[in-house]
C-alpha cells in the first residue's frame, strides 16, 4: 500500500495500541466516535473470552485531525489496553524488579515456537504479545476511517459469517441483497444472516467451550459502489485481487481467502462460471447478469460488488492444551493456557472489512490522487464522465 500507508505498534498487554495513517485527503469529515462503532463490534461475538469483558476499546486520536476534519498530515491515533494494569512488573518498557515467569510451553498453531527459534527469545511472552490477535483493534480503527473516505465517494463495505466449524449458512441465504445480508450479520450474536443457522452455530461453539476446544470458520466481506478502474492488469504487483488477497491473509488466524466464487469456480466450466456482459441505455454502462467473478476481472474492478471470502483456522489457544514441550527442559508438557476465545470469526469478519477498506481506499487514491477530499471528488467525476462517453472513438 503506497499511498494509504499505516502502521501499528504495541503489545496484547502493554499500555496501549498505537496506530498511523498516513496519505488521508484534507477536508474529511472524522470524528473519533466514528471509530468506536467498528472497535466495538470487533469486541463482539457469541464465544469471545474474558479479555473482551475487560477492555472498552475506544480510539483516541492525537493528529492529523483538527475540530472532526482531517488535515491530510498523518492520523496518529491510540486504544488503551485495560488489561494492562493487570500486568504491572511483568509488561513495560522499564527493566523489572523481578524476572517474570517465562512462558516456556509454546502453543501448537501459533507463532510462540517458530517465533521464538527466530528473534532468540527465551520468554516466548515476548513473541506471543505481539503475535495476538489483540493488535486486529489498530487494523480496525484505520479501517474505519478508510471506511470513512470510501463513504464519501459512495462506496460501502460489510461483512457476514458464512460457517463456523461445521455449520454453514445454506446457499440460498448467501444470494440475499447485501441490506438483508448486512443487517442480518449485524442482528446475530455470531455474524450470520440466516436465523436458523445462527442459532447451530451458537450451539456448536457453546459444545466447543464443553469440550475444551475451539472453532474457526469463513466469512465474507462485500464493497458495493466500487467504481470501474482501480487495481490494474499490467503487472503482478498493482493487481488489485493479489492485494486483497496479502491484506486478508496478513490477519490472524487466515489461512485462504478466495475472490467471488472462488474455489467453487475450479469445479465448473467457464460457461457456467463467467459473467455475462449487457448494455444499459439508461445508465451508458455494462451490467452484468452475475458476478461470479467478485468484482474482479484481470486484476481491475468491474464496478460489480467486490466479493472477498477468508477462512479463519480455530483459534490456537486451547483449554484442553495439545501436546508441546517444555523449551528449557525440553519434556513432553501440555502448551499453556491462560484463557481463550473459543470462536472469534464475527470478530475476524470486522478485521475482514477493515482490511478491504484498506486496499481499496489505497487503489482509490493510486487511481483518482487529490491532497482534498474535493480535489478527489472532482478527478472521479472528471474520470465518470470519460467513462460515460467511453469508447470515444478510434485509438489510432
Ligand atoms: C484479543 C486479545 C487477546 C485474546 C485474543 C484476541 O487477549 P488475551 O491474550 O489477554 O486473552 O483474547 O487473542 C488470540 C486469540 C490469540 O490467539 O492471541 C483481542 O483483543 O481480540
Amino acid at each position: 500500500m503506497s499511498h494509504l500507508r499505516f502502521f501499528t505498534a504495541g503489545e496484547s498487554h502493554g499500555p496501549a495500541l498505537v496506530v498511523l495513517v498516513e496519505g488521508v485527503p484534507a477536508g474529511l469529515p472524522l470524528l473519533a466516535a466514528d471509530l468506536d462503532g467498528d472497535l466495538g463490534r470487533r469486541q463482539q461475538g457469541y464465544g469471545r473470552g474474558g479479555r473482551m469483558k475487560i477492555e472498552q476499546d475506544r480510539a483516541i486520536i492525537l493528529s492529523g485531525v483538527r475540530g472532526g476534519v482531517t488535515l491530510g498530515s498523518p492520523i496518529a491515533l491510540t486504544i488503551a489496553n485495560r488489561d494492562h494494569a493487570n500486568w504491572a512488573g511483568r509488561m513495560g518498557a522499564e527493566p523489572f524488579a523481578e524476572v517474570p515467569e517465562a512462558l516456556v510451553r509454546p502453543r501448537p498453531g501459533h507463532a510462540d515456537l517458530a517465533g521464538g527459534q527466530k528473534y532468540n527469545r527465551s520468554d516466548l511472552r515476548d513473541i506471543l504479545e505481539r503475535a495476538s490477535a489483540r493488535e486486529t483493534a489498530s487494523r480496525v480503527a484505520a479501517g474505519a476511517i478508510a471506511k470513512r473516505l470510501l463513504a464519501a465517494v459512495g462506496v460501502e463495505v460489510f461483512a457476514f459469517v458464512r460457517s463456523i466449524g461445521a455449520v454453514a449458512c445454506p446457499p440460498e441465504a448467501l444470494g440475499l441483497p447485501s441490506e438483508t445480508l448486512r443487517d442480518g450479520a449485524r442482528a446475530s450474536e455470531v455474524g450470520c444472516p440466516d436465523e436458523a443457522t445462527s442459532a447451530a452455530m451458537k450451539a456448536a461453539i457453546h459444545a466447543a467451550s464443553h469440550a475444551g476446544d475451539t472453532l474457526g470458520g469463513t466469512f465474507e466481506v462485500v464493497a458495493t459502489g466500487v467504481p470501474v478502474g482501480l487495481g490494474s492488469h499490467v503487472h503482478w504487483d498493482r493487481k488489485l485481487d493479489g492485494r486483497i488477497g496479502q491484506a486478508f491473509l496478513s490477519i490472524q488466524a487466515i489461512k485462504a481467502v478466495s475472490i467471488g466464487d472462488g474455489f467453487e469456480a475450479a469445479a465448473l466450466p467457464g460457461s457456467s462460471v463467467h459473467d455475462p456482459i449487457d448494455y444499459s441505455k439508461e445508465h451508458g454502462d455494462f451490467p452484468r447478469r452475475s458476478n461470479h467473478a467478485g468484482g474482479l476481472e484481470g486484476g481491475i474492478t468491474n464496478g460489480a460488488p467486490v466479493r472477498v471470502v477468508a477462512a479463519m483456522k480455530p483459534i490456537a489457544t486451547l483449554r484442553k492444551a495439545l501436546p508441546s514441550v517444555d523449551i528449557r527442559t525440553k519434556e513432553a508438557v501440555d502448551a499453556a493456557h491462560e484463557r481463550s476465545d473459543i470462536c472469534a470469526v464475527l470478530a475476524a469478519s470486522v478485521v475482514g472489512e477493515a482490511m478491504l477498506a484498506l486496499v481499496l481506499a489505497d487503489a482509490l487514491l493510486e487511481k483518482f490522487g487529490g491532497d482534498s477530499l474535493e480535489e478527489l471528488q472532482r478527478n472521479m467525476k472528471g474520470y465518470q464522465e470519460q467513462l460515460a462517453q467511453w469508447p470515444a472513438g478510434d485509438d489510432r
